[in-house]
Parts: C-alpha cells; structure tokens; sequence
C-alpha cells in the first residue's frame, strides 16, 4: 500500500508568504549536540517507552514500534532558534497521534518531556503530540537516518524550533506540569512557536 503523504502547515505558510520572523533559508540543517561524541547505541536493549499521565504505558523494541503503526512520508520546514532554516526535509516515521491514541492521555496530561539516549531532554505542550506532522522518524531524505540526525529515532515537530526536535529518542513521559527540559531550564520557551518568536522566557 501506498504510503500517506503528509505536506507540513510550515510549507503551506512558506507558501503563503506567512515566514517566521527573523529566520534565514539555508540548505541543510547544521548539526547541534549537547555533546560530542555520540556513542553506538546497543540496539538489542533499546526500548520505546511512553509513560507518565496515560491511561496505557507502552514499552516496545525497536522492531515492535515501527511494525506497530503505519509509516507517513513528511515534508516539512525546519527552523532553528539560532536563525537559520531549511525548506521542505522529507522524512519518514509515524505519527505520534498514532502513539497518542494507543496510550489514552488522562484528563491531567498537558505536557511532554522527550527522553534522548545521550541524555538531552526537552518540554512542550501535549498538543503538539497530536498535530499531523508530528513523528517520530527513522528516515531522512529517503535513507536511515544519520546518526548525527537522531538515529535511532527522532521526534519531528515543524511547528516548534527544532530544539524540540529531539534526537536519539528513547521515551515520551506525560506530565500534568512542565518538567525538565534541557534549554527549557536554561531559559528557553516552553512552546517555541517561530512564528510568535517564542525563543525565551
Ligand atoms: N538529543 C538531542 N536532540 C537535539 C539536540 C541535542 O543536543 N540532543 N539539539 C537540538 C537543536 S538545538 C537543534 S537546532 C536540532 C539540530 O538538528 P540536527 O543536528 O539534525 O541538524 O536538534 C535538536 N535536537
Ligand atoms: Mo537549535
């Protein structure tokens, strides 16, 4: 079967003339880590886990979770709070409203906290979870994602800076409040609209 193609709202608003301010168009994305070096991940005892303020926790290998939801082509923009962009990436994944409805959010949920294998965190709004561009990718232009771009898994949120586009996924943890967050706790937004100029506080 065909795969479903999904064309983010960040193009269509490109498209429109509707461009986040003060951002810069530049090819391909540039590489940032907290750390240097990023290690080989031991596959065998990789595990996705969801947990926190939902009614069903998941907890699966890597196999399990790709073979457990549809796979989505995404194209979409890509904006860094440091100002630089980059039109129309296509990635494959699934989507994380896909993930959502498996795991039934409480009345209480309102924020995630994205877990990453090097340690990075990173906090938004749980609606964000639910938007039709939003996935978790193991495909960057048409192959395995790079290792330097978040293989093993890696959350894609256009709609956000891509600070919340967090590499080396490993967990997805529901919370009632904010928690955590590595530059969220170093003063960056909560929300990181790019179209609001969400970029501190
Ligand atoms: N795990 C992890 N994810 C991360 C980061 C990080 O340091 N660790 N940096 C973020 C930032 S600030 C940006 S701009 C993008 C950069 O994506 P790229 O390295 O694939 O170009 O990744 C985001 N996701
Ligand atoms: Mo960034």
């Amino acid at each position: 079967m065909a795969k479903k193609k999904i064309i983010s709202p960040t193009v269509e608003k490109r498209l429109k003339g509707q461009l986040p301010p003060n951002q810069k168009f530049i090819k391909a994305p540039i590489v940032y880590d907290i750390v240097s070096d990023i290690p080989d991940w031991d596959m065998e005892n990789y595990r996705f886990r969801v947990w926190g303020e939902v009614e069903n926790p998941l907890e699966l290998t890597y196999g399990e979770l790709l073979n457990s939801f549809e796979p989505v082509e995404l194209i979409a923009d890509f904006h860094c709070v440091t100002k630089w962009s980059v039109p129309e990436i296509p990635w494959e994944g699934i989507q994380t409203k896909e993930i959502m409805q498996r795991v039934k959010p409480t009345k209480e949920a309102k924020w995630v906290t994205v877990h990453c294998l090097e340690g990075y965190t990173t906090v938004f709004p749980l609606e964000y979870l639910f938007k039709e561009d939003t996935i978790l990718a193991y495909k960057m232009y048409g192959r395995a994602i790079p290792k330097r771009h978040g293989y093993p898994l890696r959350l894609v949120v256009p709609l956000l800076y891509a600070w919340k586009s967090a590499k080396y996924v490993w967990g997805l943890e529901i919370t009632g409040e904010p928690k955590g967050g590595f530059w969220e706790e170093r003063g960056y937004h909560l929300v990181g609209d790019p179209w609001k100029e969400e970029r501190f506080g």
